[in-house]
């Protein structure tokens, strides 16, 4: 059975502090539990203060076999960064603009060249999501459409290559559309003159759709994620609704990191939909969810840090 971890952006005292309350001890450098495994759900790196410790945990149980990993939003940036261009020279396929330097500073800051480059190498056969008995697990959103066009465009090897990483960093490009609704999620753009204030204070006139529900009968607060922030009681406008592929109630369970919700305790979404990203860089906590095989989750299954 499986443990899964959200996203730890470099927090290890509070990944060490979980591993240790759901009974992972540490046995030559790796922790193992004797009868489960881990699931990592992406987004190690950037923004906090022990990045290169965080790997080393993360990537030593994925190697040990104590642990599966997927891969998140920031790993698949950090490789497109570190990637040039193989059309313009001396570019990268992920722009070096301010907002990327300064999301991706932390890391360039605390990892040396030969750690960056074995982690970029380990980030390349990172999954972007698992498909298990009994349960799934992706970065921010279970969508089959967009999935089935990243496994065609794959490696056979399902290892992250330039030439994957080519389209999927072209704004335009039908394969950019589904690695950022996988590893992203799915945003709805608010009516004319409705915005909204990020977390870093942007104004902003769309927001991140809780997708795995029926948009039906939902207006903009309802279907947002953190719709306290969504002052829009207006209806879901057809064009959202019509995208929208609500997860099935019947489909296995599905676990998601990436939303950064604020909250005092966690919550499931719904019977078979959690997310385990509370925020652990601002202020929130560190989340697992211990699943011992049940189709329906329940909020008992949460654990996390103080
Ligand atoms: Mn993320």
């Amino acid at each position: 059975m499986y443990d899964l971890i959200g996203d730890i952006h470099g927090h290890a005292d509070e990944l060490v502090q979980l591993l240790e309350r759901l009974d992972y001890r540490k046995i030559r450098g790796i922790y193992r539990h004797p009868d489960r495994k881990a699931i990592f759900l992406g987004d190690y790196i950037d923004r906090g203060p022990k990045i290169l410790q965080t790997l080393k945990i993360v990537r030593g149980m994925f190697e040990e076999n104590a642990a599966l990993a997927i891969m998140g939003n920031h790993e698949l940036n950090a490789l497109a960064f570190h990637t040039e261009d193989p059309s313009r020279h001396g570019t990268f396929l992920r722009k070096r603009n301010t907002a990327n330097i300064r999301q991706h500073a932390q890391t360039i800051l605390q990892l040396n060249d030969k750690d960056m480059e074995s982690t970029l190498n380990w980030f390349r056969v990172l999954p972007l999501w698992l498909d298990l008995e009994g349960l799934r697990a992706v970065h921010a959103c279970w969508d089959e459409s967009a999935m089935a066009m990243i496994s065609n465009a794959i490696d056979e090897h399902r290892v992250i290559t330039p030439g994957f990483l080519q389209p999927a960093y072209q704004n335009g490009n039908a394969l950019f559309a589904s690695v950022e609704v996988v590893l992203k999620g799915k945003d709805a753009k608010l009516p004319h003159n409705v915005f909204v204030t990020d977390k870093d204070g942007h104004s902003r006139n769309k927001v991140r759709t809780r997708w795995y529900l029926s948009p039906h009968g939902q207006t903009y607060r309802t279907y947002a994620f953190q719709s306290n922030a969504l002052n829009c009681d207006l209806e879901i406008d057809d064009a959202v609704a019509s995208k929208a592929v609500p997860y099935p109630l019947a489909a296995k369970p599905v676990f998601v990191g990436h939303y950064g919700l604020s909250a005092v305790s966690p919550d499931i979404l719904t019977d078979n939909v959690a997310c385990l990203d509370f925020n652990v860089t601002k202020g929130g906590f560190l989340c697992a969810y211990r699943w011992n095989g049940e189709q329906k989750l329940n909020n008992d299954g949460f654990v996390w840090t103080v």
